[in-house]
């Protein structure tokens, strides 16, 4: 039972204080990336998870390494001699508005061709995961995407597609027929209710989803933030509520949200455990400042479902 994700993981410089770093010069160094966030939030629930990326040889690429090897994920990474691991600046000008700037165009994780694909790691794994990130990024990381999903298909590895569209790295219609490429290729998909729009007609999310459902993937998910989320299986149409909790950053709930339900997808788990864990560890994720810092573990999932109620209709 194990899982592999693939796509860049970046330095993040996050302001602490209101202002915006015009003037705060107070600030922390973390990092961010949709797919270490989903690695590291499998890893925390349990599951052997695997990493594929690529990082400069400076100290945003060691502190991502030392840290997922902290996490129990395993990288699987090309270091980059020649151009700097990624960063984003994450500011609050004012009261209720964050920012992200992203500086990560020609750098390390958009350098990722196919060749830095390890074919026999995803072979070894049960479920590869990958977003529409990825295929943003670069030409070279798009055929990344696609030749480690391909393989994934070749030889029995299930693929798992976040369309996490970035609307700072391209626009709808650019991003709309390289994401229907992706989906087609999926045996589950994860996407917003914004997102799936992008893709399909549908004014319900359950419209969305049998839209999504309709291009290829057995699995489809429409994530709806405080709403909650709407599964559709084989047999069922699921909707879960979201988990109510204090709110610290909903940044990295998304990816939770997904790393909850991938952890019980590959443990054989029914439709509405997949839900409700995801629903579960996606709360979790908003409870403290950060991408991933807040990924729980199983102890933590079971004490929000506990006290929550089942949220599945
Ligand atoms: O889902 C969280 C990610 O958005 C963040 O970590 C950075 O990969 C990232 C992106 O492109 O926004």
């Amino acid at each position: 039972m194990s899982i592999v994700t693939l796509g860049e993981a970046l330095g993040l410089v996050l302001a602490r204080r209101t202002g915006g770093f015009d003037v705060v010069g107070d600030a922390e160094l973390s990092f961010g990336g949709a797919e270490t966030n989903v690695a590291i939030a499998t890893a925390r629930l349990g599951v052997e998870t695997s990493w594929i990326g690529r990082v400069g040889d400076d100290a945003v690429g060691r502190r991502i390494l030392r840290t997922l090897r902290a996490e129990h994920v395993e990288a699987h990474v090309t270091t980059d001699v020649d151009v700097p691991t990624a960063i984003m600046l994450k500011d609050r000008p004012h009261l209720g508005r964050s920012r992200v700037t992203y500086y990560r165009h020609g750098n390390a994780g958009s350098r990722l061709t196919p060749a830095d694909v390890p074919l026999d790691v995803i072979a070894a794994a049960d479920v590869l995961h990958v977003t529409g990130i990825g295929l943003a990024l670069s030409p070279t990381s798009a055929d990344a995407v696609l030749h480690a999903v391909r393989h994934a298909r070749e030889v029995g590895t299930a693929v798992s597609f976040d369309v996490n569209h970035r609307s700072k790295l391209w626009s709808h219609a650019d991003a709309a027929p390289r994401y229907r490429e992706l989906v087609a290729l999926a045996d589950v998909v994860f996407a917003g209710d914004d997102e799936a729009r992008i893709l399909v007609d549908g004014d319900s999310p359950e419209a969305l989803a049998r839209g999504l459902q309709a291009m290829g993937p057995a699995l489809a998910v429409v994530k709806l933030g405080e709403h909650g989320a709407l599964g559709i299986d084989a047999d069922d149409v699921l909707h879960v509520d979201a988990y109510r909790v204090p709110v610290a950053d909903t940044v990295g709930a998304g990816d939770a949200f997904v790393g909850g339900y991938l952890a019980e997808l590959v443990r054989g788990a029914d439709h509405a455990t997949r839900l409700r864990t995801a629903a579960a560890a996606g709360a979790c994720a908003c409870r403290a400042e950060g991408d991933w810092e807040a990924m729980p573990t199983p102890a933590d999932v079971a004490e929000l479902v506990r006290g929550g109620g089942d949220p599945v209709d």
